[in-house]
């Protein structure tokens, strides 16, 4: 059997480098190779690490072959909010570097691909509550717009080549190790960091925008939990859906009050409300829990507590 080798691209991003650790657990650190177009920041500089632009094909494939590499983790985009400022980058970007991967898994004979899609799939007129995994999808912004092409993408790939390509619809993903880069959801992990400096936080969405949302170290485990399930058991080929909790800016507000009393929101929407608006409130993902075991482990309260516990260390 040939032994795991993973490349995981766009690894300088707010899941990349915890991702990158739970792989090194998983595979041991010299089996994993970090790449990222920006230098390595942090602990991705203690693992294997190669600077790398994903629209650089020949280079991708390059990288890929020397190194014997097995499977890869896909993750370099432009999210819901940056991509606004720039569609037709977001889209050259994001569906190109898709396709080259793809390509790859098919040419190369990759074992196995992950690649994220998103609660950005959907849109005004998707069901907002308990949103089902097959609905009306009608994104509003280039980068859900890539998101559903995407996962369209990985599907055919799958089909018509046999690519073991694997997905997950994430919602906003909710960490303290890296900073967010871009998206409509970051205010969740900006509010900690203001909540311990400043003591008071300007939000960008109003006070009662429902969002589901997910702490990194579940979109770890689901996604570690989701690559290495029997490939039998992963029925859905364009992309899962997956839950762990929904709240708005007043429920955070409340959860961060419990440690810090006199912490206090306002709220002042932005362009980024309309993008919020236009997404569900809670994800139904009980496929994912069928099929190969979904389980989360942090809801609001835990989540709240582990990251303002890790933070003032
Ligand atoms: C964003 O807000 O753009 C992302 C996402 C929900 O995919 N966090």
């Amino acid at each position: 059997m040939k032994k795991t080798k993973v490349l995981l691209i766009g690894a300088g991003g707010q899941l990349g480098s915890e991702l990158t650790q739970g792989l090194w657990a998983l595979h041991g650190i010299d089996n994993v190779i970090s790449s990222d177009i920006k230098d390595p920041h942090g602990i991705l500089k203690e693992g294997r690490f190669e600077k790398l632009d994903v629209m650089q094909k020949d280079k991708l494939f390059e990288l890929i072959k020397t190194n014997e590499i097995t499977q890869v983790y896909h993750l370099a985009a432009l999210l819901s909010a940056t991509g606004e400022q720039d569609p037709r980058w977001a889209w050259k970007l994001n569906m190109e570097s898709l396709l080259y991967v793809l390509e790859a898994a098919h040419e190369l004979k990759l074992d196995k691909v992950y690649w994220p899609s998103s609660i950005a799939v959907f849109g005004p007129t998707t069901p907002k509550d308990n949103t089902p995994q097959d609905t009306i999808m009608d994104p509003t912004t280039v980068y859900g717009i890539t998101k559903l092409a995407g996962e369209r993408w990985c599907e055919y790939f799958f089909k018509r080549y046999g690519v073991d390509v694997r997905s997950l619809r994430y919602p906003g993903l909710i960490g303290y190790k890296t900073q967010p880069g871009g998206g409509t959801t970051d205010y969740a992990v900006d509010i900690y960091f203001k909540a311990l400096a400043e003591k008071s936080y300007g939000c960008f969405l109003s006070a009662d925008t429902y969002l589901p949302m997910m702490y990194m170290s579940d979109a770890v485990k689901a996604t570690i939990d989701l690559m290495e399930s029997p490939a039998e058991k992963i029925k859905i080929r364009s992309s899962y859906n997956i839950s762990s909790m929904s709240f708005c800016p007043t429920q955070i507000a409340a959860a961060i009050k419990k440690y810090i009393p006199d912490f206090k929101i306002t709220c002042q929407p932005d362009f980024r409300q309309a993008i919020a608006d236009s997404w569900p409130r809670s994800i139904d993902d009980s496929r994912a829990r069928s099929d190969w075991g979904w389980q989360h482990e942090f809801g609001l309260e835990e989540m709240t507590k582990d990251i303002l516990e890790n933070l003032k260390q």
